[in-house]
């Protein structure tokens, strides 16, 4: 008498070659891009996408770029923001540098310090030129050259 039956596999898994058992796909040796920019590890009747910094797993299981632009918290603060692919660039305007962390813009131009002001006009220079840190953390009251800027109140943090 012949014995035959036949198997149904799983999704993840296919026919042996004996066609008597399932066996697992390895989905990332049959599709080494399935996770885009991770790397995959293949599991029983499935896979895993470990994703490479700066890129994370959507919903459909693929690794994406992360854009560090769009945060709600500033990636690059008092800077203009560039993603790129797996990073982003914080760019600073003229006159700034960018400190350590590559994500803030520090304000390194030195300009007039002003004693005091009168509503929106500057009065009473200082004789040096200075950044506007060290003039509103001194004695300064305003600071700038074609534009007169105020510093900040006291116990205010000053940008
Ligand atoms: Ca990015």
């Amino acid at each position: 008498m012949e014995t035959s039956f036949n198997c149904i596999c799983g999704q993840g898994y296919v026919l042996s070659s004996s066609r008597d058992a399932c066996v697992d796909t390895d989905e990332c040796a049959i599709k080494p891009e399935i996770c885009g920019k991770g790397v995959c590890m293949n599991t029983p009747g499935s896979h895993r996408c470990e994703c490479y910094p700066g890129f994370r797993l959507t919903p459909s299981g693929v690794c994406e770029d992360i854009d560090e632009c769009a945060r709600p918290e500033p990636s690059c603060v008092d800077g203009r923001c560039n993603n790129t692919l797996g990073s982003f660039l914080c760019h600073c305007d003229e006159g700034w540098a960018l400190d350590h962390s590559g994500t803030v813009c520090i304000d390194r131009r030195e300009e007039l310090c002003f004693s005091s002001h009168q509503g929106d006009e500057c009065l009473d220079p200082r004789l040096e030129m200075m950044t506007k840190k060290e003039c509103c953390c001194t004695a300064g009251a305003a600071w700038g050259a074609q534009q007169c800027e105020m510093c900040p109140l006291q116990h205010t943090k000053a940008s």
